[in-house]
């Protein structure tokens, strides 16, 4: 029965995929609708039998459920046979009800909307055992669109989202501010980056942490289409194509949904780019030659398609684990009127910004021609208070300790193995995070169990030390988060995300090639930290440089329990998290009814 309706909804999804939804329109003041999506999870194949003869006939490999990727069969898991999953879009407003299907063998699930702060909708965040209990079976989230700008969703189970689990989230408006700066807004403007891969996320993380496997990506995809750039031989295959108008200004939207240390290098030969949002928040446009995108992160860019009729790269370079196998890609800028051909300039790897101003670069903050985040200005003017109420200092970093998640201290301690055996564990003040047995948000009292706060001493013996590391704020009050990469080992960087909230950034700083907590605090009282506390841009990811500082701020007016976390995947899994209470538990709306329970069942003896 299960399967039979699995398959009738699949005719129909591929039947309104083609027509596109109904919610995908232009937004009128006052036409607010109720938008309803169906999400089928289950395990599935790039170039599967979908695929009929591609990439040998070349439109087979954009038959109806294929995913072609860069023609490597490799297995993944898959929403509605899409990579990546279906878009949503919508308008400001709009009511989002989206059903989720458990389809898969043995593994639960959740659905996080990366840009939504969810405000008096906070079980809907979609975070397993902090938001809701993992869904076994099916699970509907019913939210209103109320952030406008460019987001995205991903699963926010284990490495789901390393699988192919995410998808564009965009929230379009009636009237845009920034409307004056551009022609055309299409729905098709949407471009989703992600490393890729070429063996699944399951056997790369485990071979990573128990064996000697790397943690190198293999490629990256645009829309999930590319060339692999890391075969022996190149074949071709279908590529994303952007069309535009010539003599237009076009909107594009640009998302990384990225698993790895990937940050994503954008460029497009000939044209400059005007970066006009930044993770869905309107700035003061920024005309670039290139941007970083870090995973996690959303950059709105307008082109003018000035130059001569034809076709033009727009290059993708990857950094940091998309270096040690040169991962790039090309999507191809195509005016309406050329030719279908690629451009005739050769495409390679090129881990070097191109010349001119780069937005976002990888740990530097003061490069010639280099712009960062508080470099750049919010459109709507807005200062920030100069006094905080709470002020948290949050220090990542990769240690060696014997995390006994694969290391026994007594059979196979961290020092006693060779150094291709000695993984790292990524913390966030020397804590691994743990997750609670059941969602604070529903289920309150389980907390208790596993809970350790910021400021006091954690509950631990051994130098591994896992608690659900909690950071207590009164509603209301304004915040100060001084994140730091101490940056001890290699030359990484981590993309922070908060949920529920967006957040000022107000400083970014690099103080060398490591740093530690007390040489931040001692630059900072020395008054070496300036705060750019007029019109900082607003954002809700954002990277923090090796050997360096970000410090961002907010007011904290969102109760509930929100996770903050490295976007990293395998740093999130492994524990580089900690949560954010605001409030208290009558802050909050109501529990939904009927809405799961779930918890440990460990009964005395
Ligand atoms: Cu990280």
């Amino acid at each position: 029965m299960k399967t039979c309706l699995f398959y009738l909804t699949c005719i129909v999804l591929m039947v309104v995929s083609a027509l596109g939804h109904e919610c995908e329109r232009t937004c009128v003041k006052g036409d607010t609708r109720t938008c309803m999506y169906e999400f089928h999870m289950q395990e599935y194949h790039s170039m599967g039998r979908a695929c009929f003869d591609c990439p040998r006939n070349m439109s087979d490999c954009s038959r109806p459920e294929c995913i072609a990727a860069d023609g490597v069969s490799r297995p993944l898991l898959a929403v509605n046979r899409q990579l990546p999953g279906p878009g949503i879009q919508v308008c400001e407003g709009d009511r989002v009800v989206v059903d989720v299907y458990n389809g898969q063998l043995s593994d639960s699930a959740t659905i996080h909307w990366h840009g939504q702060y969810m405000v008096n909708q906070q079980y809907n965040d979609g975070v397993p055992y902090i938001t809701q209990c993992p869904i076994l079976g099916a699970f509907r989230y019913d939210f209103v669109a109320a952030q406008a700008g460019t987001a995205f969703w991903h699963s926010h189970t284990g490495l789901h989202r390393s699988e192919g689990v995410f998808g564009a989230f965009v929230v379009r408006q009636a009237e845009d501010p920034q409307e004056v700066l551009y022609d055309i807004d299409s729905f098709s403007g949407v471009l989703v980056l992600q490393d890729w891969d070429h063996i699944n996320s399951y056997d790369k993380f485990v071979g990573r942490y128990h064996s000697t496997l790397d943690d190198f990506a293999r490629g990256i995809l645009v829309n999930g289409k590319g060339v692999n750039t890391d075969a022996q031989v190149a074949y071709d295959m279908p590529r994303e194509i952007i069309e535009v108008t010539p003599g237009h200004r076009h909107r594009l939207r640009l998302i990384n949904a990225g698993r790895l240390n990937c940050p994503i290098i954008v460029s497009i030969d000939h044209h400059q780019m005007t970066v006009i949002s930044a993770d869905g928040k309107d700035i003061v446009p920024t005309t670039v030659d290139s941007l970083v995108l870090y995973s996690g992160e959303r950059f709105d860019v307008t082109i003018h398609a000035n130059k001569g009729v034809g076709n033009y790269w727009m290059r993708l370079n990857g950094l940091v684990d998309c270096e040690q196998h040169s991962c790039y890609q090309g999507a191809i800028i195509r005016y309406s009127t050329a030719s279908e051909e690629d451009p005739e300039e050769p495409l390679f790897y090129n881990p070097n910004y191109p010349p001119g101003i780069v937005l976002n670069p990888l740990n530097s903050v003061d490069g010639e021609g280099q712009l960062i985040m508080t470099d750049l200005e919010a459109l709507e003017s807005h200062i920030v208070l100069p006094a905080v109420d709470k002020k948290f200092y949050i220090v990542f970093d990769f240690n060696q300790i014997n995390n006994t998640l694969f290391f026994n201290p007594e059979l196979y301690p961290f020092n006693a193995v060779a150094e291709m055996w000695q993984a790292n564990t990524p913390q966030v003040n020397d804590i691994s995070f743990a997750l609670p047995s059941a969602p604070p948000l529903s289920q309150p009292e389980a907390l208790k169990e596993s809970i350790c706060r910021y400021g006091e001493d954690p509950p631990c013996v051994s130098d591994y030390c896992t608690c659900t590391y909690t950071m207590e704020v009164a509603l209301g009050e304004t915040v100060e988060m001084i994140i730091i990469d101490e940056g001890n080992i290699g030359d990484e960087n981590h993309p922070f995300h908060l949920h529920g909230y967006s957040f000022s950034v107000v400083a970014m700083g690099k103080l060398g090639r490591n740093t530690t907590l007390a040489d931040v605090i001692a630059l900072d009282e020395a008054g070496g930290i300036v705060r750019k506390l007029e019109s900082p841009v607003l954002k809700d990811t954002v990277t923090v440089p090796d050997g360096g500082f970000t410090i961002i701020r907010f007011t904290a007016d969102n109760p509930g329990y929100w996770l903050m976390h490295c976007h990293l995947i395998f740093h999130s899994e492994l524990g580089m998290s900690a949560l954010l209470h605001v409030g208290e538990q009558s802050d909050l709306p109501p529990v939904p009814e009927g809405f799961p329970t779930c918890g440990n069942y460990l009964p005395s003896l």
